[in-house]
């Protein structure tokens, strides 16, 4: 019998925010652990990150990457679904509630995370400009009007449609970028929707994985 070969994802060396879920190799970690697929990991610095051997994998030089056996594979949300596709757990068997689950994937990289990443990027690069106050009111409201709207459709559910899955995942890994901006708070359903995403095991294991490459302690079990 053969083994097929675990994959193996790229991740930060030395994360900014020192392995606390927030670099985007948290979301593929979380949806190996859901699915139960052990997997490798190739740590990479910055430097590396931009060398040739690393552009092959990814264009733009970045994390994460997947590779698994003469596949290798860019972009978080096409390693999620990858992932999603190929094991059971993350995507629904009904081919209506599947495609819905997948638009919610979509959504949560598309439509939810673009403002998320505006306010990050106006904190980290403009706050030195003199509008950058301004700037940074707009970028906030315009999250506020899609958590809102978010938040109406979620409404009082755990998740998104029907039981938890890969358009949760994405999700929830989007939100969490919001944690330490209040912003969230702002909207009970959608920190409870979080909280509730943090709190399954899968996403622990990947949360420890992730923490462990910068604290240099192996997670336990
Ligand atoms: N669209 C791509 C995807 O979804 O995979 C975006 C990939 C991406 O932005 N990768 C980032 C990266 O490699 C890491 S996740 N950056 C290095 C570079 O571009 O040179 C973004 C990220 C990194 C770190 C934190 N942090 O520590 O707070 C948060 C988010």
């Amino acid at each position: 019998m053969t083994v097929p070969m675990a994959p193996t994802i790229s991740a930060f060396e030395r994360s900014p925010d020192r392995g606390r879920g927030l670099a985007r190799d948290m979301r593929v970690r979380w949806a190996l652990e859901e699915v139960g697929q052990p997997y490798e990991v190739r740590l990479v610095s910055f430097g590396a990150m931009k060398e040739p051997a690393h552009r092959a994998l990814h264009p733009f030089g970045q994390i994460p990457t997947y590779e698994e056996g003469n596949l290798a594979l860019f972009e978080s949300g096409a390693i999620v679904f990858h992932i999603a596709e190929r094991h059971a757990g993350l995507l629904p068997d009904d081919a209506n509630a599947r495609a819905r689950a997948i638009t919610w994937m979509f959504a949560a990289l598309s439509t939810v995370e673009q403002p998320i990443l505006d306010l990050q990027n106006t904190r980290i690069l403009e706050a030195d400009k003199s509008w950058y106050l301004q700037r940074l009111l707009l970028v906030e409201d315009r999250i506020r009007v899609r958590l809102g709207e978010l938040s109406a459709r979620l409404g009082d559910c755990d998740w998104l449609d029907g039981a938890f899955s890969a358009g949760d995942l994405m999700m929830v890994a989007v939100l969490f970028r919001l944690k330490a901006s209040g912003l969230l708070d702002e909207f009970p359903n959608l920190a409870a929707y979080v909280a509730r995403g943090e709190t399954r095991p899968a996403y622990k294991r990947a949360f420890e994985a992730q923490l462990a490459v910068f604290t240099g302690t192996p997670p336990i079990g």
